[in-house]
């Protein structure tokens, strides 16, 4: 590994590391609560346990998972003392996500063989997809990548221009129609444009809120028919955004959206300032569907390919 790489990942960490602080801090100290003046983990440790947990966002499903798990190991070390609780919840869980095939990438890419590699990003409103994608753009680029953006969220004048200004930050082109035209329009001239300039990469934004959800549903499937025809199988990527504050919607709307239409990956963001970061382990164990970016923050470097072993370990630290 280069000097640089290396610098990199030191930076990477400790974003990271700031980002989960606040879920970190809330979820030790309901823990130290729940094992207060315990020396053995036991039944009640055990049901405190799994109430730190679910309150922490981790999902009922996983939670219990987890639990097994350390009564499988209560039963057969017959004592565990409550100060091995931290390395051993931190051994399950990490073993949990050993197990999913996913969320092993460390570095932004796009696989070389599709060129141009289009992603379509979406999610319901307010959510983080355009300032995601500001932060996509700006990594593709720094990789080397040629990037064009599509502005296909033309439900709100507002939305066009938030784009504009991270494809200026960025200094990547971007495509635009006027409020209110067709987005499976804007999207088919940006994939035209992006193959007349050769890109390595698309992003298209997407409406987070329309008239109705079905009416959201169909514009997202009338969007994927029209990109196929100008770039094969495109869109590559479908990107689902979930705003990991919300903790238990951000599954909600996880359901939801992957039951409507194809959903290839999410980013869960907005770690940051929250408390509800066990979200991302709850997500990445009950979802065949990839994490595969995390979002930590407002600037354009907060967005990291999710890791699950550096997840565990800023976790634990
Ligand atoms: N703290 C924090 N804020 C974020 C993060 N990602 C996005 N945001 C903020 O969330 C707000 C909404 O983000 P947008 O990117 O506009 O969300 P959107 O999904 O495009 O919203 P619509 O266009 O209304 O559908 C903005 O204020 C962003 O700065 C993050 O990882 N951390
Ligand atoms: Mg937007």
């Amino acid at each position: 590994m280069s000097l640089f790489k290396k610098f990199f990942s030191k930076e990477k960490k400790e974003t990271l590391d700031k980002g989960l602080e606040k879920t970190k801090t809330t979820f030790f100290s309901k823990l130290s609560k729940a094992i207060a003046g315990k020396s053995k983990v036991d039944d009640l440790v055990l049901d405190n346990l799994e109430e730190v947990l679910i309150s922490s966002d981790v999902g009922v499903a996983t939670t219990l998972k987890i639990i097994e798990r350390i009564e499988a190991r209560v039963l057969k070390d017959s004592y565990l003392g409550t100060d091995e609780l931290n390395s051993i919840l931190r051994e399950e869980i990490a073993g949990l996500l050993a197990e999913i095939n996913a969320g092993n990438e460390t570095d932004f890419t796009t696989p070389s063989d599709k060129k141009p590699y289009v992603i379509m990003v979406v999610g319901v409103n307010g959510v983080g997809k355009t300032t995601t994608i500001g932060k996509l753009a700006s990594q593709f680029k720094n990789s080397g990548k040629k990037v064009v953006l599509g502005a296909a969220d033309t439900f709100r004048a507002a939305a066009i221009d938030q784009l504009q200004v991270w494809a200026d930050r960025v200094s990547v082109p971007m495509v635009r129609q006027e409020m209110g035209s067709d987005p499976a329009s804007v999207a088919f001239d940006t994939l035209k444009s992006a193959v007349a300039q050769n890109a390595d990469v698309v992003i298209i934004d997407t409406a987070g809120r329309l008239h109705n959800k079905i009416n959201l549903m169909n514009e997202l499937t009338k969007i994927k028919r029209v990109m196929e025809k100008v770039v094969p199988n495109a869109p590559h990527e479908v990107l689902l955004v979930l705003d990991g504050s919300t903790g238990q919607n951000a599954f909600e709307q996880a359901k939801q959206f992957t039951k409507a239409t194809e959903v290839t990956a999410l980013a869960v963001t907005k770690l940051d300032g929250t408390a509800k970061g066990g979200v991302v382990i709850g997500i990445s164990d009950q979802f065949k569907i990839p994490v595969k970016y995390i979002g930590v923050g407002e600037g354009i470097d907060d967005l990291q390919v999710f890791n699950k072993i550096e997840f565990v370990d800023s976790f634990f630290k």
